[in-house]
């Protein structure tokens, strides 16, 4: 592993507390991921992302940089990559995932937060994490409470511009999200010195559509019954695909799928007959957030799909590509990411025909509908989730928790009680 300590110390970080978390986080990874047996080989390019998740990416945007690029930080699935890429400038996902963060977050923020809020507010204060250092601009959005309060703290401290995003999905709604993206567009051509042609626009566009083509395509593989990855493997797979390089990312994960193709053809699977094939949903699992699919990929059921933003949420639907001037171009943006069902929407029925469509494609014996803790969002709106499941016959367990290992016995059995029920 190459030495990055210069780098992190010219970032401004707190260099003792930030060794504290490098400690931690291999011991981590190797209890989850490298104790799997039969790993696809191609598997081998995210672990030395994960193994160098401070050091690799965190270089080439500092490289970006100095040839004079910007970086955006994002915390949203609604915020258009597309726009950032078409100013020759970088976004790279910031939500924290890990407990390391929270207490930090908790410092400033009331500790009925959700921990991803607390995780992200605390990696920034705390400076321990270089994405967050390395950020020229955030860019937040007007989803849940916890967030529009976290950029007023997080806007003393750097450069944040955020999104009004509409919480109805009327006509009018589409057509102010458009209005909102120009504004993104207007304040990062001025940011960045570089303007969005509509040229630019359509490369960006494509590019980012054949990110999610490459995720779409890991995820049909998944809806074989026999398995050619574990839902822990994808899930890393989705949580690199927020910071790697775009193009890339594609290039590797489409490889991997050539390589699962062939496992297909050979039978080759990592789950034995009978394994309770598991579709989550809920809120979104930032890395290093593995709890959830260890313990179902350890207490004799694999994960099959995620109805969530680290999941269906963000690659699901195309930006169209036909259009050719930049106001088509943003309202293709605009119409494609209204299409997510997030439970910061009312109504947001549309996520529950999601789920019921999803857990047919996978062939789903049971979904876990799963909480970060004070979030109230999708614990509120998971009321309605669970009784229409029930109402469709589908068994459902759920579930609370945060980045804490203190509950994990409990859900374990929790876990292990439902995958039970589903062999009877
Ligand atoms: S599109 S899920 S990424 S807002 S931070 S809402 S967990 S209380 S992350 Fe989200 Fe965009 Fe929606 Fe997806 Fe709840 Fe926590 Fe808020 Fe959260």
């Amino acid at each position: 592993m190459a030495d990055y300590r210069k780098m992190w110390e010219e970032l401004g970080m707190d260099l003792e507390t930030h060794d504290q978390l490098c400690e931690v986080l291999p011991q981590a990874f190797g209890d989850v991921y490298l104790s799997q047996e039969n790993r696809p080989e191609g598997m081998d390019y995210y672990n030395m992302v994960v193994a160098d998740i401070h050091g690799i990416r965190p270089a080439e945007l500092i490289e970006h940089q100095k040839k004079g690029g910007k970086v955006f930080g994002t915390f949203c699935v609604y915020v258009p990559d597309e726009i950032v890429f078409a100013a020759d400038a970088i976004a790279t996902g910031l939500c924290g995932g890990s407990q390391f963060w929270v207490p930090g977050g908790e410092k400033v923020l009331p500790t009925n937060t959700c921990p991803l809020i607390k995780a992200s507010v605390g990696a920034r204060l705390d400076r321990t994490c270089p994405f967050f250092r390395i950020a020229d601009m955030y860019v937040g959005e007007t989803t849940c409470d916890g967030k529009k309060k976290a950029w007023e703290i997080l806007g003393e401290d750097v450069p944040i511009h955020i999104m009004d995003l509409p919480q109805m999905k009327r006509e009018k709604d589409i057509k102010a999200w458009a209005e909102e993206i120009t504004t993104f567009k207007n304040v990062v051509e001025e940011f960045t010195g570089n303007q969005i042609t509509a040229e630019k626009l359509g490369e960006s566009i494509k590019l980012i559509n054949e990110k999610r083509k490459a995720l779409e395509r890991l995820y049909e593989l998944r809806k074989n019954e026999k398995l050619p990855i574990s839902g822990r493997d994808v899930l890393l797979i989705s949580q690199i695909a927020f910071y790697d390089d775009p193009k890339r990312f594609t290039k590797m994960t489409n490889a991997l799928c050539d390589e699962l193709d062939q496992r297909i053809k050979d039978g080759v699977s990592v789950i034995s007959s009978g394994t309770k094939r598991i579709l989550l949903t809920g809120t979104p699992l930032a890395i290093p957030n593995w709890k959830l699919h260890n313990i179902v990929e350890t207490s004799g059921g694999v994960v099959v799909c995620e109805e969530m933003c680290t999941g269906t949420r963000y690659f699901e639907h195309l930006v169209d590509e036909t259009r050719t001037e930049v106001a088509g171009q943003i309202e293709a943006l605009a119409e494609r990411y209204m299409n997510i069902n997030c439970a910061c929407f009312t109504p947001n029925t549309g996520r529950l025909d999601d789920i019921l469509r999803l857990a047919k494609e996978y062939k789903a014996d049971g979904i876990i509908d799963v909480n970060l803790k004070f979030c109230n969002l999708y614990d509120t709106e998971g009321y309605l989730v669970e009784r229409g499941l029930k109402d469709a016959g589908i068994p459902v367990l759920g579930i609370e928790t945060d980045y804490t290992d203190s509950d994990a016995q409990q859900l374990r059995t929790r876990v292990s009680a439902f995958i039970e029920m589903l062999n009877h």
